[in-house]
Formats: structure tokens, C-alpha cells, sequence
């Protein structure tokens, strides 16, 4: 062995703790005290929707929170990159627990398609299933008047109890979060 293979064992040791302490930033940085403002966001239009990606995972939301502005229109892909089959459900809890109540019967299912399940339109809200490694868009305009807590959810077998839920965090054309007292 040489010198130079000696001397880097260490490192892997060094860069864990150096993202530890970045864990650890993280969560003081989200100390209610020193909320951070999201980067300027532009609202769409229907003109000119603005583009919000959501990324479906074994078994999360990325990002988990999304930020959106009441009335903008967006263009919203939703991009499967788990190995199994998710849905993206947009709507306050409501909805989630009528998708939760209609999937249940059909949380294991033999192979093949995802068995079709419906519920009544009042609590429908949105529902995008996407395949793995596929992507699926759709143009949408929230409600002017919206101050409604959205939820994203996903109700395919346990995937939401093993954590796959996500928020919508309403926010100013500016990307500060609405309701946010003024510093
Ligand atoms: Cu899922």
C-alpha cells in the first residue's frame, strides 16, 4: 500500500461529518423564527403557465412541499422515477381520504394494470397515476380565492403510510409564503 492510499481513509469519515453538520443546519434553519423566503417565483398564467415538476419516488414527494400561487395556472409533470407505480392525489384531506378509502380494496393487486377505482366528483380533486419512469403533465389553475391546506397524497397500497405525502404551501408572486408576518 502506499502513502496516498493510507492517507484517504480517513476522508469518507470527514465528509460524513461534514454533512451531518449539514443535516443539522438544515433543521435549525427551519426554526420558525428564521423561515427562509423560496426563490422569486414568477406566477404562470394561461397564457404562459409556469412549469412545477414533482417527482415521484419509492416512497416520497420531491420536493415535499410546493409552493404555489393562488389563481396562477401551471403546467405540472409529474415524473415517476420509483420502480413502482404511484399516484399523485392534489387536494385538501378530504380528498386524500376519499382516494385512501376507494384504493383500499384494491391495495394488493395481481399484476397488471391498476385496477380502476372512482370516487364521488366533490372530493375528486386530482389524481395523476404514472407508471414508473413515465411523466405525465397537466395545466391546471388554482383558485383565486384559494387558502384551503392541499395535500399531495399517495394511496397505492401503503405507499402513504409508509410516508408518501407531500404540501402545497400557498405563497406570494414574490415566493414568500402567504400569511408570513413581515419581518
Ligand atoms: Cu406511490
Amino acid at each position: 500500500m502506499t502513502v496516498a492510499a493510507r492517507r484517504s481513509r480517513p476522508l469518507p469519515r470527514l465528509v460524513l461529518a461534514l454533512a451531518v453538520a449539514g443535516v443539522g443546519g438544515a433543521v435549525a434553519a427551519c426554526d420558525a423564527s428564521s423561515v427562509e423566503a423560496t426563490p422569486a417565483i414568477t406566477p404562470g398564467t394561461v397564457a404562459a403557465p409556469r412549469e412545477v415538476n414533482v417527482i415521484l419516488k419509492d416512497y416520497e414527494f420531491v420536493p415535499g412541499i410546493v409552493d404555489l400561487v393562488p389563481g396562477e395556472t401551471i403546467t405540472l409533470n409529474v415524473v415517476n422515477g420509483g420502480l413502482d407505480v404511484h399516484e399523485l392525489v392534489l387536494g385538501p384531506q378530504a380528498v386524500q381520504d376519499a382516494w385512501a378509502a376507494a384504493e383500499a380494496p384494491a391495495a394488493n393487486p395481481p399484476p397488471g394494470p391498476t385496477p380502476a377505482v372512482a370516487v364521488p366528483p366533490g372530493v375528486a380533486g386530482l389524481r395523476v397515476v404514472v407508471p414508473s419512469g413515465a411523466t405525465r403533465t397537466v395545466t391546471l389553475t388554482m383558485p383565486a380565492d384559494l387558502t384551503t391546506q392541499l395535500l399531495l397524497g399517495c394511496h397505492i397500497a401503503d405507499h402513504w403510510q409508509r410516508g408518501m405525502a407531500g404540501a402545497v404551501r400557498l405563497v406570494g408572486p414574490g415566493g414568500a409564503p402567504l400569511g408570513t408576518p413581515a419581518p
